[in-house]
């Protein structure tokens, strides 16, 4: 039973070794199963077993159930300390798994803490300096990967809120010489509509912060995808039920594909979380096929039992992608990141000095 939370499977060294782009993790979806185990160890009191926190080889929950799962890792990670152990494993994680460059996205969060010492008391923006932190220690570690932030808009929050978090955002660009490079629109996607957000968002966009969007996660999402495709975003999250084939539309296709808007993919997220119904029906299929901006991604490594590597794997045994297919496909995802064309050039150069020892 242990094992079944530990890692589904281990990918191969091709895809070990393949240099990786990552740009659909949640901080708090991708905590491994070693640090929710020292998390435990710190709130004996909480009573949470591993087996609320993640979602092992063969499970499925529904979408519904997974948003549980967050508030149970929530209830683990409140306290500074907590959210600096959790960055920097989550970074160190990404970068032992081949990632070279690394977005992460979280939902900054103010927690209380009541009884306990009156320094464990976190603000959103002390939230967002601990991620900044974590970030800036393991670069001085020397850790090989260069990781940017994008501070989430959890949607079932409302207007106010997601306003709040694009002016917090806006400091912190200017404030860490970009590290903060965007913002992501998240949370469950049956709660509240984007069109509440709209003015948020398009302050975001005007003050030079880039936009990830979960857009048509669930099916029946017409209207506010339209709408949000309209900003548009610089890339889409899932995107799984824009296409007419699953209830979306052809127009909503066509925006997508006139904005060459990339899209960030992760395979077993939606095979687990039920949106999608097995590998071969996954929409990485339809959007690639087409020659369309992918980029395979995990979401939520630990809640979802993966990693990058192992997403790659997947894509490719179930597509039938040749190493040199997957290696395009990873080497392409250094287009769609967020930092600046500096950033990008060090990347490629950085497929170049590895692709010799690959193949
Ligand atoms: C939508 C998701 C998500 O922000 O506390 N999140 N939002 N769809 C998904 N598909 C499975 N997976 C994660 O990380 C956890 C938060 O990320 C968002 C949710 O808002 C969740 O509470 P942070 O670091």
């Amino acid at each position: 039973a242990l094992f079944n939370f530990v890692m589904d499977n281990e990918a191969d060294v091709f895809y070990r070794e393949l240099p990786k782009v990552e740009l659909h993790a949640h901080l708090n979806g991708s905590v491994s199963f070693q640090t929710i185990e020292k998390l435990i160890s710190r709130k004996p009191h909480l009573n949470i077993e591993h087996g609320m926190t993640a979602i092992g080889k063969g499970q499925r929950r529904t979408l519904d159930e997974c948003f549980q799962v967050f508030k149970v890792i929530h209830q683990l990670v409140d306290t500074e300390e907590d959210i600096l152990m959790v960055a920097t494993d989550v970074i160190k994680e990404f970068a032992a798994d081949g990632v070279k460059y690394l977005e992460l996205r979280s939902t900054p969060r103010e927690e209380e803490n009541t009884g306990k010492d009156v320094n464990m008391e976190i603000d959103k923006k002390k939230y967002v300096e601990t991620v900044i932190k974590a970030i800036r220690q393991c670069k001085s570690e020397g850790v090989d990967i260069d990781v940017r932030f994008l501070l989430a808009i959890d949607r079932r929050n409302g207007t106010e809120v997601a306003m709040e978090t694009v002016k917090l955002a806006e400091e912190f660009m200017l404030s860490t010489d970009g590290l903060v490079v965007g913002l992501d629109l998240s949370g469950d996607p049956t709660v509240g509509h984007g069109k509440d957000l709209l003015p948020a968002l398009q302050r975001a966009k005007n003050c030079g912060l880039k936009l990830s969007l979960h857009l048509s996660e669930v099916p029946s999402q017409l209207e506010e995808s339209d709408l949000l495709l309209n900003l548009p975003p610089d890339r889409i999250g899932h995107g799984t039920f824009l296409h007419p084939e699953v209830g979306g539309s052809q127009s909503l296709v066509d925006k997508v594909v006139q904005n060459n808007i990339p899209l960030e993919l992760c395979l077993t997220s939606n095979v687990k979380g039920q949106t999608v119904s097995c590998y071969s029906k996954h929409h990485f299929n339809y959007w690639y096929q087409m020659g369309h901006p992918c980029v395979i991604c995990t979401d939520d490594k630990g809640v979802f039992s993966t990693d990058l590597s192992q997403e790659y794997q997947l894509a490719a045994s179930t597509f039938g992608l040749s190493h040199e297919a997957v290696w395009k496909l990873s080497q392409q995802a250094i287009d769609y990141i967020f930092a600046p064309d500096t950033v990008k050039q060090q990347l490629k150069q950085k497929w170049i000095d590895i692709q010799p020892q690959m193949f």
